[in-house]
């Protein structure tokens, strides 16, 4: 059973450190393996992926067949019924509109010296999404990554999926399609991480990963950080429910539930200003976990890392979700955006009875890659940013350099740096030859 905290008791401020502290993650030390894989990769190329990719998805491929054919695409693709294609594109339509809002515009303009500042946005040239294979294979989050690459203006996306068995995911390579991604690779693994960051003769090299995968993945891309650039390492997946008491709380548990199917460590809370829906909502997890297909996973998460806390006020409730700084917030109360107003630190909010946390996992628009395990605090979720990278620009005239130049000299100096000063010092001194 899931706990049960209340700020009324003398315990609360223990009991909810421990609930922020409570570790849900267990990262095995894999960097060593990864490594040798890495440095496999980088010294034989395609020999080693290909040797990688047959062990360990148990198939006997070729270098020839590293890349997903085009037509290849196509089979799979025609598996997919109607219905599923009808969903997937409405997805991917919604994600495109809203990411296409998020293109920052260019600025410049000129100083009181009639200097010319600014800065520019250009797309990162190539970038790489990996895609997990078997269960966590997710065609939403193919879209999620995708989308807001090419919306950016990425003029590469390459995708590494797994195909463990040659089987592969009709809905994913779909996906793909939709979202205009140009090249598919069937590796997985370290191994692809080190082949979309060092290439190989197949896998031209890209500039930036994105993508969830398992320990493996995450440690390959922490250790070809800095040759690329890499998203966030995304964590379990968590939700908060702030409740006034006028959910229905069956509605409610099945928000909490949806979070808590995902993975074992995944984390469902609830805080309520009404102790008899903190019941009834107990309730109803007890009783959909009864039924609920993923009841293993979800009856796990609940209930080691579930927790129903009661307040006195959703100010108090406010407060201790900028603690938590949850993945996904939902605010199911009377008045939204007053509480929303209040709150700093949250992945995504999601207002009012009618906006279960799933409309924004697939359809709603916004990003459903967001930052766990609290870094909501400071960082924020997958977006067109991501993709892009500013330029900055200066452009001096005479009377500029006159004007500044002097300040940059006397802190050349200031510094010991020689050069940088005469560089400037140059400049003036023709213009005051020049009398200009
Ligand atoms: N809720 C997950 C994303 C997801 N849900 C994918 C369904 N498919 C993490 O934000
Ligand atoms: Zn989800």
């Amino acid at each position: 059973m899931a706990r049960t905290l209340s700020t009324r008791d003398s315990t609360f401020e223990t009991e909810f450190t421990a609930l922020l502290g409570a570790k849900r993650e267990d990262s095995p030390d894999v960097a060593e393996t990864v490594a040798k894989i890495i440095a496999d990769v980088r010294s034989r190329g395609d020999a080693a992926l290909v040797e990688l990719t047959n062990r360990f998805d148990r198939v006997s491929i070729g270098a020839e067949a590293l890349r997903v054919s085009e037509s290849e695409i196509d089979t799979e693709i025609a598996k997919v019924t109607d219905e599923d294609r009808a969903a997937l594109e409405l997805a991917a339509e919604r994600i495109r509109d809203y990411h296409a809002r998020q293109l920052p515009p260019d600025q410049s303009w000129q100083d009181a010296h009639g200097a010319t500042l600014g800065w520019r946005w250009t797309a990162v040239n190539a970038a790489g999404l990996y895609v997990p294979g078997g269960l966590a294979s997710y065609p939403s989050s193919v879209l999620m990554n995708a989308v807001p690459a090419k919306v950016a203006g990425v003029r590469r996306l390459a995708v590494t999926v797994p195909m463990p068995d040659g089987i592969a995911n009709p809905l994913v390579l779909l996906a793909c399609r939709l979202a205009g991604v140009d090249e598919v690779y069937r590796v997985g693994g370290a191994q692809a991480i080190a082949a979309l960051a060092y290439g190989t003769e197949t896998v031209r090299p890209v500039d930036k990963i994105t993508g969830p995968g398992n320990v493996f993945v995450a440690a390959a891309k922490r250790a070809v950080f800095g040759q690329v650039g890499i998203d966030m390492i995304a964590g379990p997946s968590e939700i908060l429910v702030i409740s006034d008491g006028t959910g229905d709380p069956d509605w409610i548990a099945l928000d909490l539930l949806s979070q808590a199917e995902h993975d074992e460590s995944a984390q469902s809370l609830l805080i309520t200003t009404d102790p008899a829906q903190a019941d009834a909502v107990r309730a109803a997890v007890e009783a959909r976990l009864e039924t609920l297909e993923r009841r293993e996973i979800a009856g796990k998460s609940w209930e080691e890392f579930g927790a129903i806390i009661t307040v006195s006020d959703l100010d108090e409730a406010a407060a201790l979700s900028d603690r938590i700084a949850p993945e996904h917030l939902e605010l199911v109360v009377d008045d939204p955006e007053t509480l929303a107003a209040k709150i700093t630190n949250a992945g995504a909010l999601f207002l009012g009875q009618w906006t279960p946390e799933a409309i924004g996992d697939y359809v709603g628009g916004p990003n459903h890659v967001l930052p766990t395990a609290r870094s909501a605090r400071f960082s924020s979720g997958l977006s067109v940013m991501d993709f892009v990278k500013r330029t900055t620009i200066a452009r001096m005239t005479p009377e500029a350099l006159k004007a500044v130049g002097p300040a940059a000299e006397t802190l050349a100096k200031a510094e010991g740096l020689e050069a940088h000063g005469l560089s400037v010092r140059a400049r003036l001194d023709q213009l005051n030859e020049g009398g200009a």
